[in-house]
């Protein structure tokens, strides 16, 4: 029998094919001795003054260790939490980790208490006395923004956070001059990334060892810095782990108030403290993709050609700005698409809502472009007579005219520069998969039997690891035991098989013999994380070169130990051979026994240790590709079932095959979801109504068609892997593809989709009023 593999055998509870066995560990797993329970006191209201706030009643319940306010924090915060991505221009407000006075949207933490149990600490939370004055809130983006709002942050004397504006030569010159204009108020909605698992967070403390911190996070490297800022502990007592993750979505990137609360509770009473959000805590408190309505208009010449894109758009930041900017800017500069725009002129007002802040949700902003720029070109297209498809093809960027500079510039004001891709040939390839013709012929057939099925289609791109950087630091152990240690830890996008893939090839081993530890601050110095379709790009480079460093110095070493040219030697099988000599050889593990300085064999000219850490910061790189679906549509219960689906994308060389069709038949079913049914529901008055999945709908198996993914391999970008990032592209144009495919169902109605999502009740309306 052959021994097993190291990983996953000699560890349980590491290793490939843990989470399937059930042997993973998520945040809630982390159970550490004595850990008190933390329950949070939020706001029931939009927008109010805290008159009173007393914990004392919750204090003397039983099992309570603790309640505390912000008041009982405030003296120990040495610095307001920071902005992941922020922009000099913006009028930002990020919340202090509990509400000082007043709260800006419902689910606002405003007290917390620790108790033995989660059941002692949610019933001694509603012994808090909390007294509000409640105020005038802004539940709308569109009202927003009108005359008579009241102001969530009324200091700034408006909602508008923050202005945007790119341009590409005179756009309103040309649209005036324009053939064909048209024009549409197109809106998608607010929705929110729901992961399996909930946001949590786990924190210990000592003062000798400092603080250890377990968290349900995209960000542990980022996480711990800001940690030592805001808490003002030294880097070297601060560890942040990202065990197991649950999922994130995005949802999981910034930084939350709980994650600086339940570590400074730890710090104060010396014990380690646990808060996991339950469900309905997750709709109030992590964060939302933004609502976005766009007044846009399209110029075309008679043939369909475009001449201008003016787009004039509102995006809703919530009640605060915890994040930056970033999702605006994708939108923004990536309205155009694949198409050639020679003329635009993009507007964004970042608005604040006294709703739940919005965050980056899969996709980022990127959604909502190719919802536009697609939708428009379908509106477009009708308007002139033109087949949707043809409209494209006259449109899109040719591969020859790659590296494209689309004139616009990225929110760090560097030109946005499509570097490689084929968008006319995934064009063509989505439209070959489809079998279009024959499409447009069952369609004819199924009409005359009333049965309404139709033909959506969408092109995009996606800029992917958007100048991101991350480390990766390898170690071979003197037992041969391979280690890759990245800040990039996985949410389930499966790093401990592609990154295992990238060092096992440079290190002539098989993957599974390979160890990834992602998000463990204590295993490298300067790390990320994962979010941005980053990590193929960043810490896949960054593996290969160190992986490549330590392959040579295995080199050197095993020359040495052969007493053999370097040059001669190769590595395969976890051994350093001779050519030719395959008896004349070294396994890794005696190699990194003589890489020992104390009891090896070391040469003096080398450090020691079979270990090498590296670090790749990347361009951006532009995957794109085209969808497309075909849906029928019951005009009578607005019921709409997708029949066929189709992606064709380019993310360069594909690390993992298996891995990346996975990734976009992901994104697309959360796409199907954001186009039929997750829609987060606000009242007039900021009540979110949407706080169950009873309520808040997501796509299930029988909603999702199998999906025909194509792998399109474009010319490779410029990194030694020759990777785009995936683990976006799924989504971006799913909505634009569902919608228009439902639209082209109802074509005998003349009904105009102009939002998603849609649900049954808004196409029985567009049927019934014949809306135009
Ligand atoms: N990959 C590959 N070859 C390529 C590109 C990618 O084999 N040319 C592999 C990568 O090695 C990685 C996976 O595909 O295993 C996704 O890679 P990448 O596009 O680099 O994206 P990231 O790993 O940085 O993941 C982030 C991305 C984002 S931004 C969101 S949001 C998202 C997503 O990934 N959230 C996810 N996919 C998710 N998948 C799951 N299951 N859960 C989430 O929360």
């Amino acid at each position: 029998m052959t021994a097993p593999p190291f990983v996953g055998a000699a560890y349980p509870g590491i290793g490939l094919g843990r989470l399937v066995a059930g042997r993973g560990c998520f945040l809630d797993d982390v159970r550490l001795p004595q850990v008190l329970h933390a329950a949070f006191v939020r706001s029931p209201h939009a927008a109010a003054r805290v008159r009173r706030l007393d914990v004392g009643p919750a204090r003397r319940a039983p099992g309570v260790v603790g309640a505390f306010d912000y008041r009982a924090i405030s003296p120990h915060l040495r610095a307001p939490i920071p902005a992941i991505l922020p922009h000099p221009e913006m009028k930002a407000v990020i919340a202090p980790p509990l509400a000082d006075g007043i709260v800006r949207y419902v689910g606002e933490p405003v007290a917390v208490v620790v108790a033995a149990s989660r059941y002692a600490a949610e019933d001694a939370a509603e012994a808090v006395v909390v007294e509000y004055q409640p105020t005038a809130a802004v539940s709308d983006l569109d009202r927003a923004v009108g005359a008579e709002t009241p102001f969530v942050h009324p200091e700034f004397g408006t909602n508008v956070a923050l202005r945007i504006r790119l341009e590409r030569g005179d756009a309103l010159a040309a649209l005036h001059s324009a053939p064909v204009v048209v024009q549409e108020t197109l809106r998608m909605g607010r929705t929110a990334a729901q992961p399996m698992e909930t946001r949590g967070i786990v924190a210990s403390y000592d003062p000798a060892r400092g603080l250890s911190v377990w968290c349900s996070t995209q960000h542990p490297f980022n996480l711990k810095r800001a940690l030592v800022r805001v808490l003002g502990v030294p880097e070297r007592l601060v560890d942040v782990v990202a065990p197991d993750v649950g999922g994130g979505f995005g949802a999981k990137v910034m930084f939350y108030p709980e994650e600086f609360v339940i570590p400074l509770i730890a710090m104060q009473l010396r014990r380690a403290v646990k808060w996991v959000e339950d469900r309905r805590e997750s709709f109030l408190a992590t964060s939302h993709q933004a609502e976005q309505v766009h007044h846009v208009q399209l110029g075309v010449r008679a043939d369909g050609t475009i001449l201008a894109l003016v787009d004039r758009f509102l995006h809703d930041a919530g009640a605060y700005t915890p994040y930056g900017t970033g999702t605006v800017f994708n939108t923004a500069m990536t309205l155009p698409g694949p198409y050639r725009v020679a003329r635009c002129l993009i507007e964004a007002d970042v608005v604040y809502t006294n709703r739940v802040p919005t965050t980056p949700y899969r996709g980022s902003g990127r959604p909502q472009a190719c919802f536009v720029i697609n939708r428009m070109l379908d509106r477009a297209a009708h308007r002139i007579g033109l087949d949707p498809v043809e409209i494209r093809r006259r449109n899109l960027i040719p591969a020859a005219e790659l590296p494209y500079d689309t004139g616009l510039v990225d929110r760090g004001g560097l030109p946005v520069r499509y570097d490689t891709g084929d968008y006319p040939a995934a064009l063509e390839r989505v439209v070959q998969l489809a079998r279009y013709d024959e499409v447009r012929e069952r369609q004819a057939s199924l009409r005359s039997r009333g049965r309404y099925v139709g033909f959506g289609v969408a092109c995009y791109v996606e800029n992917t690891a958007q100048r991101a950087y991350e480390g990766a630091k390898i170690d071979v152990d003197t037992t041969g035991a391979i280690v890759v240690a990245t800040g990039a830890a996985s949410q389930g996008q499966g790093h401990e098989t592609t990154l295992a893939q990238v060092a096992a090839d440079v290190l002539g081993v098989r993957p599974t013999d390979v160890q990834v530890v992602g998000g463990d601050t204590k295993a490298l110095p300067y790390g990320v994380g994962t979010f941005g379709s980053r990590t193929a790009v960043t810490a896949g480079n960054a593996v290969r070169a160190a992986a490549e460093a330590v392959r040579g110095k295995a080199l050197r070493l095993a020359a040495h130990l052969l007493e053999a040219s370097a040059g001669d030697l190769t590595c395969a099988g976890g051994r350093v051979s001779v050519r030719g000599a395959p008896d004349r050889s070294v396994s890794l593990a005696e190699i990194a026994r003589a890489a020992d300085p104390m009891r090896g064999n070391l040469p003096t000219a080398l450090d020691p240790g079979l270990t090498a850490t590296s670090y790749y910061r990347a361009e951006t790189t532009w995957g794109g590709g085209a969808h497309a679906a075909v849906v029928e549509v019951d005009p009578e219960t607005g019921s709409v079932h997708v029949l066929d689906y189709w992606a064709v994308h380019d993310c360069g060389a594909a690390i993992n095959p298996a891995i990346v069709d996975g990734q976009v038949r992901g994104g697309v079913a959360q796409g199907i979801g954001g186009a039929l049914y997750e829609a987060i529901v606000y009242d007039a008055g900021g009540q979110l109504l949407t706080t169950t999945f009873m309520d808040f709908l997501l796509p299930t198996a029988p909603a999702v068609p199998s999906i025909v993914v194509e792998h399109l391999r474009a010319a490779l970008p410029d990194n030694p892997l020759g990777v785009k990032g995936v683990g976006e592209a799924g989504i971006i144009p799913a909505a634009a593809v569902i919608i228009a495919a439902i639209e082209d169902a109802l074509r005998p109605f003349a009904v105009s989709l102009r939002s998603a999502p849609l649900g049954p009740p808004q196409i029985v309306q567009a049927v019934t009023t014949q809306d135009r």
